[in-house]
């Protein structure tokens, strides 16, 4: 990471259906808005390859009113960003309607904008930092070691992790090509490294700053509006399209 602000990609996830433990904490509470957990991405144009979606499960998560119809679900934190980003109305305005703990939100569905496949749950993730973006990762197996190393370790271990398989059933889906990687860059790099679990920290630091070179600078996206074109082309454009059709919007920090 260099100096200056990092541009993310926040990702409008809606609710589709709380976990149980989640809709006794949070249904009553949100005055009828549409609520969103909010991702934060640096790989928009990977977004047509969602799976799932990620959460620590020892972090705290608010859900804070942006404006009278809708309510976004992160960190305090990044609420407080996005408030002085002027992503709240009124501008600077930090509305916690309900606090939850990252475990009980294990199990929600929700939409997945831009993916293949619509609707995805919710499910853990160790590494989830809760000093960066919202505490809310949207998974990308195909073009992230980390998402693809994290879904494995689920479903080898659903009953540790105390989810339901079908949860993490969904498939990397192919979106990028790459020379050297082929069409499941992350998991070609998983086998590569022999990479075996989400603790290998070192290992998959190592993977992820290859994916993310090969994927942007010779990646070519293999599905969406943008099929055909490299990567670097293709990244501000599916982000336009997203913010345009209000599923998106840029933040910083
Ligand atoms: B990226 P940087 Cl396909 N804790 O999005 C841990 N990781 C987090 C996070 C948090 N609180 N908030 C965001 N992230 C992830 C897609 C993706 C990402 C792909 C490939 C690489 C990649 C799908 N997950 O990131 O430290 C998010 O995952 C590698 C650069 O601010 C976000 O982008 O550079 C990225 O880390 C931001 O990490």
């Amino acid at each position: 990471e260099g100096i200056g602000p990092q541009e993310y990609t926040g990702l409008k996830m809606e609710v589709v259906e709380w976990s149980p433990a989640a809709k006794d904490v949070i249904a009553s509470k949100v005055g009828g808005r549409k609520v969103f957990l909010v991702a934060a991405t640096l790989r928009p144009e990977t977004m047509y390859g969602q799976t799932n979606c990620f959460v620590g499960t020892g972090i705290k998560y608010g859900v804070f009113a942006m404006n009278d119809k809708e309510a976004f679900l992160c960190t305090l934190r990044a609420a407080r960003n996005m408030a002085f980003q002027g992503l709240t109305t009124p501008r600077g305005n930090v509305d916690q309607l309900v606090e939850i703990s990252g475990d009980k939100l294990i199990g929600t569905r929700i939409k997945a904008p831009f993916s293949l496949n619509p609707e995805v749950y919710v499910l853990p993730m160790d590494n989830v930092l809760a000093t960066k973006g919202t505490g809310v990762v949207s998974s990308v197996p195909s073009d992230s070691p980390d998402d693809c190393q994290t879904l494995y370790d689920l479903r080898k271990k659903a009953t540790f992790y105390k989810i339901d398989p079908s949860w993490a059933a969904i498939d990397p889906v192919p979106v990028i090509s790459t020379p050297t990687y082929g069409d499941l860059c992350a998991p070609a790099l998983l086998t590569a490294m022999k990479i075996q679990s989400q603790k290998d920290t070192k290992q998959l630091a190592e993977a992820k700053e290859v994916a993310y070179k090969e994927g942007f600078y010779n990646g070519t996206m293999l599905v969406g509006e943008f099929k055909g074109l490299p990567v670097q082309e293709a990244k501000g454009k599916v982000r336009e399209r997203m913010i345009e059709a209000n599923l998106a919007f840029a933040y910083a920090e």
